[in-house]
């Protein structure tokens, strides 16, 4: 296919960009986190969205080398701003299920090349779907064992829109549950949406996870999840993804 055929190029020609969004905590408004997304910058047909091209650069096995420099650029940023801005600055990623699960190879040449730059691994989050973990495979308890023993943390994504089972946050050590954006559109006292959020904060906070609340796009959505005791939010109301450059422009001003 002949996207494909333009994502091999894609790499050697930088045409990736990885942008950022604020994570803030929603009592103090402080940001001492960021989600790396990436971004396609395609010579002819412009950005292109991870959800077109992730697809394709798994049945491609791109998805090696993609996932590698997305990790080498977050490791790279995130040791910026702990030298520029909070010591505990935190750069969290996204591992596509293919990604996560593979065989073979553990977290060692991450570990190296974070020691190299002198970053502990809590530097780092990994944010894996909840699909992943009902799929009873060793490789995922593996792969989670592999992230613990080097200090990364774990966020389980979109959480919520899946088979939400908290039985399996206990089993796997998640440091993180993300409340899908769907959950967060439709928040408003007394609705199920409410409801629903209210109790996956609480649940959540008794397995000992932080939660973060995605798609945060106004003030009452934030209100209500800082009411709620939600730790963190996400979204377009505190900025939507940017460059790195303007992510630090960004922190810049908010500190
Ligand atoms: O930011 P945006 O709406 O474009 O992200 C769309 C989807 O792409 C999200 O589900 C997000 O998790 C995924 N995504 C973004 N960046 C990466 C990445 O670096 N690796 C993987 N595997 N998925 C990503
Ligand atoms: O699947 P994942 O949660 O990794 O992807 C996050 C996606 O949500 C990205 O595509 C990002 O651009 C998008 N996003 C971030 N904040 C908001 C928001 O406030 N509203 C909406 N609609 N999308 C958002
Ligand atoms: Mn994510
Ligand atoms: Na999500």
């Amino acid at each position: 296919m002949r996207l494909t055929n333009d994502l091999r190029g894609a790499l050697k020609g930088e045409q990736f960009e990885l942008y950022f969004q604020p994570i803030v905590h929603l009592e103090s408004g402080a940001i001492h986190k960021a989600e790396a997304l990436i971004r396609w910058n395609h010579p002819q047909r412009g950005v292109v969205s991870p959800l077109e091209f992730i697809p394709l650069a798994e049945a491609s096995g791109l998805i090696i080398d993609i996932g590698a420099w997305v990790f080498r650029e977050s490791a790279r940023w995130v040791q910026h701003w702990r030298q520029q801005f909070y010591a505990d600055f935190q750069v969290s990623l996204n591992q596509s299920p293919l990604e996560f699960q593979r065989e073979g190879e553990s977290y060692e040449c991450w570990v190296s090349h974070l020691q190299a730059l002198a970053l502990p691994g809590q530097s780092l989050v990994v944010e894996i779907t909840e699909g992943l973990l009902l799929d009873a495979s060793n490789t995922v308890s593996t792969r989670l064992l592999q992230l613990r023993d080097a200090g990364i943390q774990v966020a389980l994504d979109d959480f919520g829109t899946g088979y939400s089972s908290l039985s399996y946050l206990k089993k796997f050590d998640i440091d993180y549950l993300k409340i899908d954006r769907s959950f967060t559109r439709n928040l408003a006292p007394d609705s199920s949406d409410m409801a629903l959020s209210e109790a996956i904060i609480v649940m959540a906070h008794k397995l000992d996870l932080k939660v973060i609340a995605e798609g945060v796009e106004t003030p009452e959505q934030r209100d209500l999840l800082a009411a709620a005791g939600c730790d963190y939010g996400q979204g377009y109301l505190f900025a939507k993804p940017m460059p790195a450059t303007q992510f630090d422009t960004f922190l810049r001003a908010a500190a």
